[in-house]
């Protein structure tokens, strides 16, 4: 009896302090980014023709982001995504970098990663990099990983692991694929799941008696290196086999794997007995291009546009947290990708981070406390001449962006040619739900998944192409996003004061932008002086001999209702700094200006 007693209470004590450890540590963040998924590509947002069951399970069950924006290409919302700040502010903004540039993230920088690992994570990326590596220094070990697994460059070939660009005309090709500082040889498979088995790889061998950053950044479902572009493995063609269109097809079978990676990685956090304690966080990085550079056959509908433009379509993407012991919600305030950073220190438990764009916006989103962003950048592109900026419900874009890029575009997309399968029981059946079932005893409701979904979709659109606004030189195109989220009703010409002050919050911005210049190819960067691996080719401390650029006169002409309202403003804020100072000064100013009045 006795002994039982003791057995018991010794159960207890070593139960409770096992369970203290728990709730003492950081929590394990691991980080999925998608690359040119469509708001249209994931069936949590309605896509009824893509099934991504995995994702979607992590969708219902955790906090769904409606109204996350990334900036519109790779390089410059990863940028954001890494330091916290606009991409403007680092010369990342625009067009990715290319293979050949001599460019990056600035050193002076400090990155998420090295933040974190201050913190006492340890820290791994794997799959794609792209936000610089012409010097070395730019390299993810050297700016905070403590290892990584995977490219350089903006894609890479699913199964030969190289990087097709043109470079001055030139084709250069090379193997885009490395372990920390070295090229991989003798890859085999298709990247999705190379890139998957790494990551659960280093789930399986981390040590968790300290907290794990895992960032993993697919390829998919981004076209291959250069020459061929669309590469799915070919069993998840066959789950895909409903769709008529054969390019959408296989982009859909991309988009299959990636979710099956999803499931793999849940069950391997469950496996390691660390999935109640890690907070894992699932986005795109930027809209999908059904069309143009890059084109994948993703699908942004109903928003309008395509990767790299300033309309929704390219920065309005997909984004969920999930965490075990989140109360799940749709989440409908602004959260910008810079907002990361000092998100994920607060849920590290470390400092506020100052001097950055991003906000914190962990109590917003876990304790449901006030939301604190108001507004956000949606892109300056000082290249092609136009800049996106949205303010409470209103979004103003200037510039001349082509009509071409500017539409609905990839309904084609949805033709089906037989049965698609059932929603339901592919929610029920895939591994997340499985794994979340089985170790956490979470079970999926699906009325509540589906109002979820509901309030997700993207409802009332009307392919409504006749008076769309197209932003030029002379006048931009205001928009109330609550209720006109598909860019269909101009307000320019009935909300003067809102364009004003828009505006004007915009031009601010620009000034604030370090300005790009045209990517200057350096030849230097061939890969087949060196066996074709691409590699950094800059030295660190090489000098480059480039004269300052002037940032370009903003996209849009001054108007005199502008000037007025500017005038107004000016002559509004030196009445109230009279007052002000008036008011501070009080008994002493009313002494000195008494000598004016005596006479
Ligand atoms: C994990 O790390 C702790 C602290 O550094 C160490 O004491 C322990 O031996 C490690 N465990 C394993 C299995 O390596
Ligand atoms: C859009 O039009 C421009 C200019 O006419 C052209 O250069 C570009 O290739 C077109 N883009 C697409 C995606 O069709
Ligand atoms: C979701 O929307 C669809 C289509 O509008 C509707 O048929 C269905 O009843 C809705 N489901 C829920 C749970 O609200
Ligand atoms: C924008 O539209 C929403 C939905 O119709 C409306 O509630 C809101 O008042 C509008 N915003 C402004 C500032 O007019
Ligand atoms: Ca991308």
């Amino acid at each position: 009896m006795l002994i039982k007693v003791i057995y018991f209470v010794t159960l207890f004590m070593v139960t409770n302090s096992e369970k203290n450890e728990e709730e003492n540590q950081k929590p394990h963040i691991v980080f999925i980014v998608a690359d040119d998924l469509g708001w249209n590509d994931v069936s949590f947002h309605g896509s009824d023709l893509i099934m991504t069951p995995n994702i979607d399970v992590l969708a219902y069950e955790g906090v769904i982001l409606n109204q996350y924006y990334t900036d519109t290409q790779g390089t410059s919302s990863i940028s954001a995504l890494f330091t916290g700040k606009y991409p403007m502010r680092l010369g990342t903004q625009g067009a990715s970098i290319s293979a050949c540039e001599d460019r990056g993230i600035p050193i002076s920088e400090r990155l998420l990663p090295a933040y974190l690992q201050e913190l006492g994570y340890s820290t791994h990326l794997v799959g794609k990099w792209n936000v610089g590596k012409s010097r070395e220094h730019y390299l993810p070990t050297l700016r905070g990983f403590d290892t990584f697994y995977g490219f350089h460059g903006s894609s890479v070939d699913y199964y030969t692991y190289n990087l097709i660009e043109t470079c001055d005309g030139k084709e250069f090709f090379g193997l885009n694929f490395f372990d920390n500082l070295d090229s991989v040889q003798n890859l085999r498979g298709h990247l999705t799941e190379i890139i998957t088995d790494e990551a659960v790889q280093i789930i399986r061998e981390h040590n968790t008696s300290t907290p794990l950053y895992l960032h993993i950044s697919q390829a998919s479902p981004h076209a291959g290196g250069g020459l061929v572009n669309l590469q799915p493995p070919v069993e998840s063609i066959a789950a895909n086999e409903h769709i008529a269109h054969s390019a959408r097809r296989l982009y859909a079978g991309q988009v299959t794997s990636l979710d099956r990676s999803v499931g793999q990685i849940v069950a391997a956090l469950a496996e390691k007995d660390i999935l109640q304690n890690t907070i894992i966080l699932f986005v795109s990085d930027n809209g999908a291009a059904p069309i143009g550079h890059s084109q994948n056959f993703g699908s942004n509908l109903p928003l309008r546009g395509i990767k790299g433009t300033p309309w929704e379509g390219a920065a309005r993407s997909i984004g969920l947290i999930w965490q075990a012991a989140i109360s799940p919600k749709v989440y409908d305030g602004l959260f910008h990708v810079s907002d990361w950073l000092p998100t994920l220190m607060n849920a590290a438990g470390g400092n506020i981070v100052k001097g950055i764009d991003g906000t914190n916006q962990w109590d917003a989103i876990i304790n449901d406390e006030e939301i604190k962003r108001n507004d956000l950048l949606i892109t300056i592109d000082d290249l092609n001449g136009w800049a996106a900026f949205r303010e409470g419900d209103f979004k103003i874009i200037v510039g001349d962006v082509p009509k071409n890029i500017s539409n609905y575009h990839g309904k084609e997309f949805d033709a089906t040619r037989s049965d698609v399968p059932t929603y339901e029981t592919l929610l029920y059946e895939c591994d997340t739900a499985r794994v979340l079932r089985e170790t956490l005893n979470l079970i999926l409701d699906i009325d509540l998944a589906f109002i979820k979904r509901n309030e997700s979709v993207s409802a009332n659109f009307a392919d409504n192409i006749e008076n769309l606004c197209y932003p030029t030189k002379d006048k931009g195109c205001l928009f109330n996003i609550t209720e006109d989220p598909y860019e269909q009703n101009d307000l320019w010409y009935t909300s003067h004061d809102v364009v004003r002050h828009m505006t004007l919050r915009l031009r601010t911005l620009w000034t604030e932008a370090k300005p790009r210049r045209e990517p200057q190819l350096n030849l230097r960067a061939d890969p087949s002086t060196n066996n074709y691996i691409w590699f950094s080719f800059v030295e660190n401390d090489e000098v480059t001999d480039e004269s300052p650029l002037a940032m370009p006169t903003f996209p849009l002409r001054v108007s005199l209702g502008e000037v007025q309202y500017l005038v107004n403003l000016n002559l509004g804020m030196l009445k109230n700094k009279m007052n002000d100072y008036i008011t501070s000064m009080g008994e002493s100013f009313v002494k000195s200006v008494k000598g004016l009045f005596a006479f």
